[in-house]
């Protein structure tokens, strides 16, 4: 069985949001798209509560883009973003929701950042989607979303390490590009882990 993987496609992530990535809206059709195909569709949430550690504004006198460690862990700072029930939290409200089977959400214990949808940077913290997955038999997953060299790409190793079938559809993610090239740089590493790389219409 597989599933369709949408991993924070959330206001604060596309145009106009606090951590906006260049371009995010335009995947929101595909996605839609993409839905269509699958039977199975589960959704992440980055969620995080205004203390949250990940946050430059937690930090006297550091800015986004600075380091700080967190829980042992070499930790970029972000602005804030996603704090648990603003609008930038929310699911963009083009993106169609009414096939969901559940949405997981991550990055909600303030001293951990969670970019996979499975497990917190630390490993220590489980959102249950891998045994969520594995309970309705699916044993292959599609990923999409926001954003490419952080969150997308966390998700996509750590479905392969949990032995899922993983494709990246390149074309229904967008990366933040803190340097030039970090599109490319993730694609590879994904692929270089295990996972198919296509585009959309290889499915549509
Ligand atoms: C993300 C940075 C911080 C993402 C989440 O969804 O890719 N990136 N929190
Ligand atoms: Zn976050």
């Amino acid at each position: 069985m597989k599933a369709l993987l949408i991993v924070d496609v959330q206001n604060d992530f596309l145009p106009g949001g606090a951590l906006a990535v260049p371009d995010g809206d335009l995947i929101i059709p595909i996605i839609n798209g993409l839905q269509q195909k699958f039977t199975f569709v589960v959704a992440t949430q980055d969620w995080h509560p205004a203390t949250h550690g990940s946050f430059a504004i937690n930090h006297t006198g550091k800015k986004p883009g600075d380091f700080v460690k967190l829980d042992g862990l070499d930790q970029i700072l972000w602005p804030a973003h996603c704090v648990q029930g603003s609008f930038g939290a929310e699911f963009h409200q083009d993106l169609q929701k009414n096939q969901w089977n559940r949405v997981f959400q991550k990055g909600t214990d303030p001293q951990v950042d969670s970019y996979s949808g499975f497990y917190d940077n630390n490993r220590k913290g489980d959102t249950g989607l891998s045994a969520y997955l594995k309970k309705f038999k699916i044993n292959e997953v599609f990923v999409v979303g926001l954003a490419t060299d952080y969150c997308v790409k966390f998700t996509v190793l750590d479905a392969l390490k949990d032995g899922f079938k993983t494709t990246l559809i390149s074309d229904a993610t967008k990366a933040v590009n803190l340097e030039a090239g970090d599109f490319e740089k993730a694609l590879e590493e994904m692929q270089q882990a295990g996972a198919r790389i296509i585009v959309s219409r290889e499915i549509i």
